[in-house]
C-alpha cells in the first residue's frame, strides 16, 4: 500500500469541528487566569517558563502569528544573536547549544533560541495565543489595581474594523511588549491615578541596560508587572541590540516576583 493511500479519511465539518470545539475549550479555561504576558519574545516565554513550572496558570497573548519578538532579527539579520553570562546557563538548561566566543560571552542562531525557549515553556504548561493583540486593561479601585486585559484579533485591528474587545481576567498581568512597553503606555495615558509614566528608552549601551533591565525588573503597582525591553521605556534606561542575557533573566526575575506575590495573596 502507498503512504499516500494509508491517509485517514476526513471530512471538512469534522476538521471544523475539531478545531472550533478544542479552542472554544481553551478559551473558556483562558478567560480566568493567575497570569497573563504580553509578548512572546525572550522576556515573555522565559517568564512563561518559570510561572507555568510553578504551577500558575499562564497565558501569552502574542500579536504575530509567530514567537520570538526581536531575537529572529539576529544583529541586523545577521544570523547570531549573542548571550551573556549567567543567563548561558538558562539556555544550557533547555538544551540550546552556544559557542563560546572569548570567556563570558556566547551566540547561537535565532532558530535555535527561538525554538527552545517556546518549547520550554509550552512543556512547562504555558498556553501561547498567536494572532491577539492586547488593546486595554481591566482594572479595578478599592484597592486601585490592574485586573486583566482586553483583546482584540490583530487582524481586525489590521482591517480597522470596530469590532468589540474581549476580557480576560489575571492576577498578575506582565507588560513584555518590548521597545513600545505598550501596555504601560496604555495605563500610564487611561489610569492616571496609578502614576505610570513612560519616558521612552535612551541610547545604546549594552553593559549598562542589561545591568539596569534586571535590575529594574518586577511589580510597577498592583497586578502590573514589567520585564524585558519595556524596563528601559518605564526607567528611560539605554537600549543594548543583539545581547540578549538580560532579556532571559529579566524574565526569570520577573516570574519570581509574580510566584512570591501571589503566594502571599493566597
Ligand atoms: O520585542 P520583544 O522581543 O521584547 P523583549 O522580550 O525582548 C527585546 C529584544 O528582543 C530586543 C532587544 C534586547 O535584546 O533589544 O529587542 O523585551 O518581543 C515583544 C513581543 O511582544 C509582542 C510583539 O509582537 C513581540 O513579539 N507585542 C507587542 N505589543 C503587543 C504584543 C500587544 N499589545 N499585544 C500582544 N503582543
Amino acid at each position: 500500500m502507498k503512504m499516500s493511500d494509508k491517509l485517514w479519511k476526513i471530512e471538512e465539518d469534522k476538521i471544523t469541528k475539531a478545531i472550533i470545539k478544542k479552542a472554544a475549550k481553551d478559551w473558556l479555561n483562558i478567560a480566568n487566569v493567575d497570569v497573563v504576558v504580553v509578548g512572546a519574545g525572550p522576556s515573555g516565554l522565559t517568564a512563561a517558563r518559570y510561572l507555568s513550572k510553578a504551577g500558575l496558570k499562564t497565558v501569552i497573548f502574542e500579536r504575530r502569528l509567530s514567537f520570538g519578538g526581536g531575537i529572529g532579527g539576529g544583529g541586523m539579520t545577521f544570523h547570531r544573536v549573542a548571550i551573556q553570562k549567567p543567563a548561558d546557563d538558562l539556555l544550557r538548561e533547555i538544551g540550546c547549544k552556544l559557542e563560546e566566543v572569548e570567556e563570558g560571552l556566547y551566540v547561537t542562531t535565532p532558530a535555535a533560541m527561538i525554538a527552545k525557549l517556546a518549547n520550554a515553556a509550552i512543556d512547562a504548561g504555558a498556553e501561547i495565543i498567536f494572532g491577539v493583540t492586547v488593546e486595554d486593561v481591566i482594572y479595578r479601585t478599592q484597592p486601585l489595581r490592574i485586573a486583566g486585559v482586553v483583546l482584540q484579533w490583530t487582524s481586525i485591528l489590521m482591517a480597522g474594523l470596530h469590532v468589540d474587545p474581549l476580557g480576560v481576567k489575571a492576577k498578575a498581568v506582565v507588560d513584555c511588549t518590548g521597545h513600545d512597553a505598550e501596555v504601560l503606555s496604555i495605563v500610564s495615558k487611561k489610569i492616571p491615578e496609578l502614576k505610570v509614566e513612560v519616558p521612552g528608552e535612551k541610547a545604546m549601551w549594552a553593559q549598562e541596560a542589561e545591568r539596569e533591565t534586571v535590575e529594574n525588573t518586577g511589580r510597577v503597582c498592583p497586578g502590573l508587572y514589567v520585564a524585558g525591553m519595556a524596563v528601559a521605556a518605564l526607567r528611560n534606561t539605554p537600549r543594548m541590540g543583539p545581547v540578549f542575557g538580560g532579556m532571559l533573566l529579566s524574565g526569570k526575575k520577573v516570574a519570581e516576583a509574580i510566584i512570591e506575590d501571589l503566594t502571599c495573596e493566597s
